[in-house]
Formats: C-alpha cells, structure tokens, sequence
C-alpha cells in the first residue's frame, strides 16, 4: 500500500520486524486515513531487533558524525532550515492533517523549527568554552564541551515539528547521535523532518526513526544501558517514570512535562489587550499546549464584566477542519481527549462551579467526523477546585476571582506546575514585582501564556521539569558534557594548592 510508512533505522527505510502497523486518521474528519505506520513492538518480541539495530546504529552514527567539525554539522543544520523554508507550506498542510491545529498555527510551528535550525547552526562556531587563569605559573587552564552519544529523544503529538526540532537540532549540533521515537498522532511529520535531515546531509547513521507506544519502544530506549541521554516532552507520570529510570542508570535527562498556566488581569489592564490575550492563550491549539493558558485569574471588580465579554467571544470561535481558512479553533487530537474534557467539566459542575459556555463536545455541520470539544469557560471556580489545579490539556479555562496581586501571585503558586504565566496591567510595580514572584519558568508582561520565542530558554519549575531548559543558549549545556583541559608547560613539577609563591 502506497502509504504504508517506514522506520528509519541503521542507514534505511524498513518495514518493522513485527509487520505490524498503527494507523495516522485526521483528527477533523476521522474518514482520511492519513497513512500505516510501523508498530515497532516490545523489545521482547519481534520489535527487540529493530531497537537493538537502532542503538547500534545509532553508536556507529555517532562515531562519525561526532568527528566533523561542529561549523560543518551547523552547515547541515543551515540547510535543513533551507529546506524547511521552501517546504514550509506542504509540511504545514499535512500537519494540520495530521495533528489538526489550524494552517496559521502550523505554519507558525515549521517556523519555530525554522527558527532553531538557524540558531543550532550558527551555534557551531560558538559551543563556548572557558580558558581561566592557572592558579600556578606557565599553565592554562580551559574547558570546553564534548558530545555524550546516542539520545533518546520522545516528543509528544502538538507540536509535530517545532518540539522534536528543540531537541533534535541542539542534540545533533553538539554532536550527538539520535534516536526518535516520535507520538502516535503525528508520525507523518516526523517522516518527514528525518527525510529533511538526510536530504541536508546528515550522515545516515546519526538518525534512527523507530515508530510505536510509548509503553514498548520508547520505554525500551529509556531502559537500554546503550543510551546515555533521554528528552522527553509529555506528561508527569511518564516523566517521573523515565526519571527513575535514568536515576538509576546515571543518565542524562531533560523532562517537559505539565502545566498550569495562569493569565491574572488587574483592574488597571487594558481590557482588551486581556481579552485578546486569554481567546488565543486558552483556545489556540484548542487548549492542547503545555504553554495553554487554563486559569484565568480575574480581579473582582472586573470580574463580571470581563466574563461577559470573553463568553461572547468564546461563543463566536469557529470551530471546523483546520485547512479551512474561516476556522479558528480544530479539533482534539483523539476521543479519549475529547472525553477528558468532558470529565473535568462533570468534576467542576459536581464542585460547585457554573459552565458559562462550552462544556460539551461539538456537534455541527462539517463536525460530525472530528473530535471536537467546544471552548468552555467555567466560572465560580474555587482555587483548589480540580479544574484550577490539574492539567486537561483541553479548551477548558477556569476562571478564579481575587483581590489583590498577593492574592493572585498566591493562588498562581499553590499548583503543582510552574511552566508559564501573564500578567496583564499597566503598573509598572505589579509587573516587576509579579515577575520576580510568579513561581514558573517563564511569565509574559501583557501577553499570552504562550508564544515562546526558539532563541531563549524554555521551561518550568516543580512538576513541570527537572531543572533543565530546552531552547535558546542553555539547551547546549544539556546536550554536552564539560571537558576540562590543564596544559602545563613550565617543565617542572607544579602541585596544585601547595607550589604556590605568593
Ligand atoms: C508546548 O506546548 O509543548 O510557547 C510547546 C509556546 C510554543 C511552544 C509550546 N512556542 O506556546
């Protein structure tokens, strides 16, 4: 069948040993079957030899491609930007076929991977390290940064292009060769982005495509002593799982996982600055953003009318096929999203709260094929209601009342997620003040919970990660070990901390 797909495994396009495959459907119109992809299985079974194949390829790939010069690697980098800006419309029409967000939105993910191609590649001549002064006479003292080997590298289905690329393109630009296990929902893309790869002159080797759950291949690749480094973007549960894992076995681990998200308007915010804000915080992506804004803290004096507004304009969203250029809101990623959502807007209605609009799946012309789930926005929601504290990854916002900026950094504080919060006013001091005590890994001023820019760090605190940042500068650091280098040329013996003459 013509589109039956492949893995990429040492070097070649291969059917998976298991012959067994999973099928890609759009999530608007659940009739396209968008392709078979291989269902690599469990590693104890026929899928072991293609994860086996994988690793060791992925060892030889390594061996080579941490040889070239890093300006070189960047070079392919370079390209694959190229490529990518030529391409950016296809990649993007079949992404929203795949994945269902709305065409601008996908165009706006192929350029954040356009984005951190151009900056890894410029990279290569940067990987800085540090020459110091020698604590003795005629000696240097210097680091600088090696690659560390194959990575496993598991990305979740929202954003099909840009987060593989966040992890991929840094990864390979220090040297490291690459292992990926990409979602269910989106394999077509990352077909895709590996073809691009190849096409920009990445040796073979030091990419391996291995298609499956999560359960089997990418919990064998966690597991496999072979693979020293692991980025993962998805849930908490999984996350801390594979961070056991990696404990255990002394790998290294970037972990992205859930959020929370908070938007506060003060009383003195420009309201429709605010309202602009929280529509496409809370509603772009239909919700499903680790970035998506999920409460909305509102200060009571405007409360009522702030409500009022946005549930009109939450009411008007179109919502339909993503290709279609009238729609602003497509549809879920599968049923099992769509009915998550329904559940958390029975937990808030059996709390206490009031469904101002939204709440149920959406039915309509053009939407009986799709998962569709109607932005909802609940009102009279308590801080530590369920819907206020735990992550639905849906467009379902909570919106919270409170009286004072203390109160709101407060409430934005107690969840057990720190990635991202907005603040809206026009006080200079609560903006300070809010950036410096919002507990999250990034707070906008007067803008949306999302809208991460490739070239400055991204990533959260307490559930949300463990400490590292994927994007910008800091990425390198994880993707790397230190190497520090004495050189001595003084001809004699010099002990540290003791031959010192002053
Ligand atoms: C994610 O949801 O996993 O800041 C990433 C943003 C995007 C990236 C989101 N640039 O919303």
């Amino acid at each position: 069948m013509s589109n039956t797909y492949q893995n990429f495994i040492a070097g070649q396009w291969r059917a998976p040993a298991s012959g067994e495959h999973f099928e890609n459907r759009n999530p608007a119109n659940t009739d396209e079957l968008i392709g078979l992809f291989p269902e690599t299985g469990p590693p104890s079974g026929a899928g072991g030899a293609d994860i086996e194949a994988a690793v060791a390829s992925a060892e030889r790939g390594f061996e080579k491609w941490s040889r070239m010069p890093a300006p070189e690697r960047g070079f392919v980098l370079k390209k694959a930007g190229d490529v990518m800006t030529e391409r950016k419309d296809a990649i993007a029409r079949d992404m929203t076929r795949e994945m269902g967000k709305v065409l601008e939105e996908t165009r706006g993910d192929v350029q954040e991977a356009i984005d951190t191609a151009y900056y890894a590649a410029v990279e290569g001549r940067r990987l800085f390290g540090k020459t110091v002064p020698s604590e003795l006479r005629d000696k240097w003292a210097m680091s600088f940064r090696r690659p560390i080997g194959p990575f496993a590298i598991i990305t979740p289905f929202n954003f099909p292009l840009a987060v593989p690329s966040w992890k991929i393109f840094p990864a390979l630009l220090c040297g490291n060769s690459i292992i990926w296990k990409p979602s269910e929902d989106v394999p077509l893309t990352a077909n895709t982005f590996t073809e691009i790869l190849l096409e920009s002159g990445l040796p073979p080797e030091a990419i391996q495509l291995v298609h499956g759950a999560g359960e089997t291949v990418g919990k064998a690749l966690v597991d496999h002593p072979e693979v020293p480094g692991i980025s993962f973007t998805g849930s908490t549960r999984t996350g801390s799982a594979i961070g056991e894992t990696a404990g255990r076995m002394h790998k290294r681990l970037s972990l992205e996982m859930g959020g929370k998200n908070a938007q506060i308007v003060m009383a003195d915010a420009d309201m429709d600055l605010a309202l602009d804000g929280v529509i496409w915080g809370a509603f772009g992506t239909a919700g499903q953003r680790c970035t998506a804004t999920s409460r909305l803290l509102l200060e009571d004096r405007i409360h009522d009318e702030f409500v009022a507004r946005l549930q009109a304009r939450a009411e008007a969203l179109r919502l339909g096929d993503g290709l279609d250029s009238g729609t602003e809101v497509g549809p879920m990623i599968h049923p099992a999203a769509v009915e998550k959502c329904e559940r958390y807007v029975e937990i808030a209605r059996s709390q206490g709260a009031t469904v101002a609009c939204g709440g149920a799946r959406a039915t309509g012309p053009g939407l009986e094929k799709g998962h569709f789930f109607r932005p909802t926005v609940l009102t009279g929601v308590d801080r530590n209601h369920r819907t206020a504290c735990e992550e639905i990854f849906g467009p379902v916002l909570s919106v919270i009342k409170f009286e004072s900026l203390d109160e709101a950094i407060d409430i934005n504080n107690q969840v057990e997620y720190g990635l991202s919060s907005a603040l809206y006013t026009s006080d200079v001091r609560s903006a300070f003040r809010a950036i410096n005590e919002l507990d999250n890994g990034i707070t906008y001023v007067n803008a949306p919970t999302i809208g991460a820019e490739a070239h400055l760090p991204f990533g959260g605190v307490k559930g949300t990660g463990n400490g590292h940042r994927e994007g910008g500068w800091e990425v390198y650091e994880f993707y790397t070990e230190t190497k520090v280098a004495y050189v001595d040329y003084s001809g004699k013996l010099q002990r540290a901390q003791i031959d010192v003459d002053w």
